[in-house]
């Protein structure tokens, strides 16, 4: 089976980076996969793509060498299922609250007898090799989202959950959780030291840590301090950064 790179720098010591496609389109998402990123995550819950058109885009991500992954709207096996079999990588499970919701989570990742995927691998055995059913627990990343001020409380035992890989800090919605200002790259002191109690807690458990950012200041200062993965920004981001730097020549 292809090699899931993350997990390949990871064993290097390597953090790796992500960008976030909001926007989607074939085009713009394969151009932002030959800039070198080592993953694309394909946002289903706040982004604008449906399933064709996730199959498309992770088509489009697989002329390159990063690797695909996708944020499923819920936690819902039927969409943890389809991406999977359309070749993401890696899921990303917003919303993870609990213990019990995170080994629901990881279970729709994993086939029997880590879990109950059920079989049909369709496009993800095009892309990821014919040995795929055989090697798919191990190589497919499962990414649980902690960001409210509950997943803080049980974030022990969310990061200890056997088949979970990664825990995920959404700094949004946890600053919001926690009454702050909702936002990314946050420097309230109640968000910044919820951010370093989950970092701790998961890297106790022996998980890899990751977060979504919007600034490379912020990015390597969070690698920095120890996370594994981090999103450095978005097609969204880009684009409007970019249009609005251009239409300043005046
Ligand atoms: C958040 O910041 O809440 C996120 O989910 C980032 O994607
Ligand atoms: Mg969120």
């Amino acid at each position: 089976m292809r090699p899931n790179r993350l997990r390949e720098a990871w064993a290097e010591g390597r953090a790796v980076t992500n960008v976030w496609v909001s926007l989607g389109g074939i085009l713009p998402t394969e151009i932002l996969a030959h800039q070198g990123w080592d993953s694309l995550t394909i946002d289903m819950q706040h982004g604008q793509a449906d399933f064709a058109g996730v199959v498309q885009m992770l088509t489009a991500i697989s002329t390159t060498h990063a690797v695909p992954l996708v944020r499923v709207p819920w936690n819902n096996p039927g969409d943890i299922n389809r991406v999977l079999d359309a070749g993401a990588y890696g899921v990303i499970c917003p919303n993870i609250d609990t213990a019990e919701q995170c080994e629901a989570f990881v279970s729709a990742c994993r086939y029997a007898p880590q879990g109950t995927r059920s079989v049909g691998p369709k496009r993800a055995v095009l892309y990821g090799g014919n040995d795929y059913l055989a090697k798919a627990n191990e190589t497919i990343l499962t990414m649980a989202q902690v960001e409210s001020a509950k997943a803080l409380a049980n974030v022990r035992s969310i990061a200890a959950v056997k088949e979970l890989d990664v825990v995920f800090i959404g700094p949004t919605d946890l600053s919001l959780s926690l009454g702050r200002e909702p936002r990314a790259d946050p420097t309230d002191p109640v968000v910044v030291k919820a951010i370093d109690d989950i970092l701790a807690a998961t890297k106790a458990a022996g998980k890899r840590c990751a977060i979504y950012c919007k600034s490379v200041a912020y990015s390597k200062q969070m690698i920095a301090k120890g996370f594994d993965f981090v999103v450095v920004t978005s097609d969204e981001a880009l684009l409007s950064s970019g249009a609005a730097l251009a239409a300043q020549f005046r």
